[in-house]
């Protein structure tokens, strides 16, 4: 099996086995860090973690954020392709969210250096450059993942090339739920006014009525495979987001990529 039904319920860990040692980026209120944890996993001494936690001036709000994508992540089974809950503290603020360290960092970030690989030939951040075949892989791990995700009767939300997270063998694993909400929970959310909607992976009915379902992520995915051929370039290119709209509503659709197979 892909997965193993593992207990989450018991993940708490202790703060003060975890040394942190940098930040990995961060986003509006909330920042992931680098960590070394000692007694993770057995046998090892120290694991290489991501911390998801919040930034200094995070609200309330923000706080109940995190605790939700940390409780939404604790129902999931663990799978090969969804980025693994390892543990979290919340006993005090701030909250951690202790997740695997994935090496390689987003996908959106890994196609563009391949692209910029393939026009220089020399260097890129992973000295990598990407073939049809590796891109199909890509393509298949987010799939599995978000089926799988989609089996648990989860939305992601949010599904785009940059909320793919790239382990050291290349596995893509599904990352931020952030925006995800259970299924079971309301299938309709009221448009929240900080921070922008990833428009341009909307699905129509998302956009124009709030409405979110596996269907709409797997809008989200044709997006994201657009992404992967095109190795990172931006969907509806040198279109603004009300021109998207319309277009879409007037059933425009993007075009197939130049170097994109037929079937795909
Ligand atoms: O492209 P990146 O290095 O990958 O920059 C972003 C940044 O943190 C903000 O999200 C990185 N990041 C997030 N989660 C993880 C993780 N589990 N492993 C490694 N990097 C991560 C992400």
């Amino acid at each position: 099996a892909a997965y193993a039904n593992t207990p989450t319920t018991h993940k708490a860990f202790p703060r003060d086995q975890l040394n942190i040692i940098k930040e990995l980026g961060h986003g509006a209120f909330g920042q992931v860090l680098l960590a070394e944890a000692s007694g993770m996993t057995q046998g090892s001494k120290v694991t290489l973690v991501a911390v998801k936690t919040l930034k200094d001036g995070a609200g309330q709000s923000d706080k109940a954020d995190l605790i939700r994508e940390l409780d939404l992540m604790k129902k999931l089974p663990d799978h090969c392709n969804v980025v693994r809950l390892l543990g979290f503290c919340v006993e005090e603020d701030p909250p951690y969210i202790i997740v695997e360290y994935q090496s390689r960092g987003n996908l959106k970030d890994l196609l563009e250096d391949s692209r910029n690989k393939r026009r220089r030939v020399y260097g890129n951040r992973h000295g990598l450059s990407n073939t049809s075949k590796d891109l199909m892989k890509f393509a298949k791990d987010v799939a599995d993942g978000m089926a799988f995700i989609s089996s648990q009767r989860c939305i992601h939300r949010d599904l785009a090339a940059r909320n793919v997270l790239v382990a050291e063998d290349m596995t893509c694993k599904v990352s931020d739920f952030g925006l995800a909400r259970d299924v079971m929970d309301v299938r309709v959310y009221e448009r929240r006014s900080q921070g922008p909607l990833p428009m341009r992976w909307m699905a129509l009915e998302s956009i124009l009525n709030d409405v979110y379902t596996t269907e709409s992520d797997v809008w989200s995915y044709g997006v994201l495979l657009w992404e992967i051929v095109t190795l990172g370039a931006r969907p509806y290119p040198a279109m603004a987001p009300s021109e998207m709209i319309d277009k879409l509503q007037s059933g425009y659709r993007m075009p197939k990529p130049q170097h994109c197979q037929e079937e795909l």
